[in-house]
């Protein structure tokens, strides 16, 4: 196969900066390379004199910033002679270690907390052929449950603290600095597990390092009220949030959340959900962005900070929005159409939606047209 100027994927576009031989096998569905689009919508919005960039990873082959970390995490699994690779997940993370599973001929074992995860990730986990495990319990107990099945020589565990992952998802901070030729001032970030924020903290101090960056970004990670233990300081037992994909309680990468926090000059803080909803449906209505709740957290953390004054005139702001909406069709249909199409029912005539006779004299009387 011969490509003129294609994407490679994460692995063979940074290969410099992976710790990794020249003679791994390269499982990749070719993912990375996602936009960094202007918000300037949602800027204006917010009548903050600053510069939003959203680094839309919803786009990434299954839909998440997961894929990043799982084409390495997989490729040196299939190195290594494993046949089996595990995880827990509240969604994502099964998704796309199911599908690089596939790709590579191993077996996946999913274990996640029973009707917690949304449609889209589910079905994604059960096409590409995983075992599903649903469990009565929350993300936390799967991850100590998956742990101990790792322990079986042959079983790889794929959730982020398999540190290939973290690796392959540092990436995205040089994508970042690739495209606005520095760090920004702030990368504002959802936290659950908190692989992610860990991730890029390493990526941006990497860039510095190498000098394609001059400076680090102040690091933001938000977290839901309702599953915040690193804003609370202490474990969340039962952890509750609309937003299922960060309904986490103890986070296995909690001391690199800190590190990045603290050492960047940023903060780990948290949004409700409602704030996340009016983030979501924000993102839908004045950029044409469709991210999943969870992902949302990033904006809604960025409208927080801007209420509260945390901006300085002019300062770049990336915001990561890591999964697409799709994933969760229920959670966009939950939402009050009128809400989200910016009207009260009491506007006028206009519905928004209706189901009307199969004529053009009913379709004009719900239109109102
Ligand atoms: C859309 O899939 O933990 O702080 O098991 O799916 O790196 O955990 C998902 C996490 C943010 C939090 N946004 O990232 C899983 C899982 C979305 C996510 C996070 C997740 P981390």
């Amino acid at each position: 196969m011969v490509y003129l100027r294609a994407w490679r994927g994460i692995i063979e576009e940074y290969r410099e900066y992976l710790p990794i031989e020249r003679d791994m096998p390269v499982v990749t569905l070719l993912e990375g390379n996602t936009p960094l689009l202007p918000a300037g919508n949602l800027a204006q919005r917010l009548e903050a004199d600053i510069e939003i960039y959203l680094k839309f990873e919803g786009l990434n082959p299954t839909g998440s910033f997961k894929d990043r970390g799982m084409t390495l995490a997989v490729s040196k699994a299939v190195q290594d002679g494993a046949p089996v690779v595990v995880c827990a997940s509240t969604g994502n993370t099964a998704a796309s270690a199911a599908a690089y599973a596939a790709r590579a001929g191993l077996r996946c074992i999913v274990v996640i907390p029973h009707a917690a995860v949304a449609s889209g990730k589910l079905a994604q986990a059960r096409v590409h052929g995983a075992q599903i495990v649903s469990i009565r319990g929350n993300f936390d107990v799967a991850l100590a449950i998956v742990r101990e099945l790792a322990a079986e020589t042959g079983i790889v565990l794929v959730n982020s603290v398999n540190p290939w992952r973290i690796e392959g998802q540092k990436t995205a901070a040089f994508e970042i600095v690739d495209e606005l030729g520095d760090a920004p001032d702030w990368l504002v970030i959802p936290v659950g597990n908190a692989g992610n924020i860990t991730a890029y903290w390493k990526g941006f101090n990497e860039c510095r390092v190498v000098g394609m960056a001059s400076r680090c970004p102040r690091m933001a990670g938000y977290q839901a009220t309702g599953a915040a233990p690193i804003v609370l300081g202490m474990i969340v037992k039962n952890p509750q949030t609309l937003a299922s994909a960060i309904r986490i309680g103890n986070p296995a990468s909690w001391a690199g959340a800190k590190t990045a926090a603290d050492d960047s000059g940023g903060l780990i803080d948290s949004v409700s959900d409602g704030e996340i909803m009016e983030a979501y449906s924000l993102l839908a209505a004045v950029e044409g962005i469709f991210a999943e709740p969870s992902s949302c957290t990033s904006v809604a953390g960025v409208i927080k900070m801007a209420r509260l004054g945390r901006f300085e005139k002019g300062q770049r702001v990336v915001a990561v929005l890591t999964g697409h909406g799709l994933k969760d069709p229920e959670a966009a249909m939950a939402c009050d159409a009128y809400s989200l199409a910016g009207r009260s029912p009491e506007d006028g005539s206009r519905a928004v939606e209706g189901v009307v006779d199969a004529d053009v004299e009913s379709v004009r009387g719900l239109l109102g047209v």
